[in-house]
């Protein structure tokens, strides 16, 4: 695999990964095709961009493009998406078009010039669990699909349709559904990174009704590692799921950033509640630790956040021109 083409390579996820691929594979030539939309950003590539990697700015549901590009390439991982649950709750339209439709667009090139196709979602396809006292369950990769909320339905109608055409088109397909990441690069509106500039800029942090629900943690860094053992191991048409075993409540997550930031631990907000606010997510990764071997390296979750926050106050001009932007946002719903 000499040329490999990465969606959404501008993004969170998909900038660690390509940096990942730069450090750990430099005979890998990355394309980004990315749209750059409000969480899509050039400068998380900046220092990479060159001789190994080339960004094309362009849009997954433009068919001309794909093709030409999917064409020019050996394989592809797809992480492009509108990823932010918070915000389909406002306006679902963009999370169909290119949830939906750009995953379909990428699929009918790659079985068309018969490429290897790496499929990035999510564990919220799967719903959630009852809290952990409740329960000891875990989404396992054959658990069944029901998706509460419009980004996740729109995720998992992504992973039927890559299912769909592994079966029914020769599609040399895998997905992985992965818990949820943290790291450098994050924008602003996610948890933790919201929280960790709230406090640098004097802002309260804002915890969703009564912080109790409950998310499995992983460090963006072990969901890179994971999906190049998946892209380059990986049994054609499985799923894999991807998990650290980081399970927190949010308020617990909230009260950590406080102390290491030096602050009480109770000075917080409760806030209004995300609508549908899914109570639990936990994955089951035996299925990638036994089959490809993988481990997370990053598994002190307390350490891996003191990195974050340490990460955040360096690169303060990377996320206070959009602050204000997100932060007005959620006071008009009330968060
Ligand atoms: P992100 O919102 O930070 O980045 C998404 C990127 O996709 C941006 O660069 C954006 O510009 C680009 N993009 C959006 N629409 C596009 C389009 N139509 N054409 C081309 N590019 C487009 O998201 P993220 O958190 O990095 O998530 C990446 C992937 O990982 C997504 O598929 C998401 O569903 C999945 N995922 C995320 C998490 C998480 O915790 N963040 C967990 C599991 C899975
Ligand atoms: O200010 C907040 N306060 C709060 O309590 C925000 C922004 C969130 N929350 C809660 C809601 C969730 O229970 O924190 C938890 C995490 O919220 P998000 O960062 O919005 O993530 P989540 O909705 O769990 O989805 C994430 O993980 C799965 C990613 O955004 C998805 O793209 C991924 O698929």
């Amino acid at each position: 695999m000499q040329q490999l083409l990465v969606t959404g390579g501008a993004g969170f996820i998909g900038a660690n990964f390509v940096r990942y691929v730069v450090q750990q594979h430099p005979d890998v030539n990355v394309t980004v095709l990315d749209k750059l939309t409000y969480a899509g950003n050039r400068a998380n590539l900046a220092d990479v961009l060159g001789s190994q990697v080339t960004l094309i700015v362009g849009d997954i549901c433009d068919g001309p493009l794909v093709d030409r590009l999917v064409q020019q390439t050996d394989a592809i991982v797809h992480f492009a998406a509108e990823s932010h649950n918070d915000r389909a709750l406002i306006d679902p339209w963009p999370f169909m078009q290119t949830n939906i439709i750009g995953t379909y667009t990428l699929i009918q090139a790659a079985a068309k010039y018969h490429k290897r196709f790496h499929h990035v979602s999510t564990d919220e396809v799967y719903g959630d669990l009852p809290l952990a006292d409740d329960s000891a369950e875990k989404f396992k990769p054959d658990s069944r699909y029901q998706p509460s909320s419009p980004y996740a339905a729109s995720k998992a109608s992504s992973d039927m349709l890559v299912r769909a055409w592994v079966r029914s088109f020769g599609l040399q397909a895998t997905i992985s559904n992965c818990s949820n990441n943290y790291g450098p690069y994050q924008y602003v509106e996610k948890f933790i990174p919201r929280q960790i500039t709230n406090i640098i800029s004097g802002i309260r942090p804002k915890l969703y009704g009564n912080g109790q629900n409950v998310r499995d943690w992983i460090q963006t860094a072990d969901h890179s590692t994971a999906v190049w053992a998946i892209l380059t191991r990986g049994r054609i048409g499985e799923t894999y799921l991807i998990g650290a075993d980081g399970e927190q409540t949010n308020q617990a997550v909230l009260e950590q950033i406080l102390t290491i930031m030096g602050q009480p631990a109770s000075a917080y907000d409760l806030v209004r509640d995300r609508p549908g606010h899914d109570r639990r997510y936990a994955i089951d990764a035996t299925k990638l630790r036994t089959e490809l071997g993988w481990r997370p390296q990053y598994t002190d979750f307390r350490q891996g956040l003191a990195a974050t926050i340490d990460w955040y106050r360096t690169n303060q001009s990377w996320w206070q021109p959009v602050k204000q932007t997100v932060e007005d946002g959620y006071a008009k719903h009330g968060q």
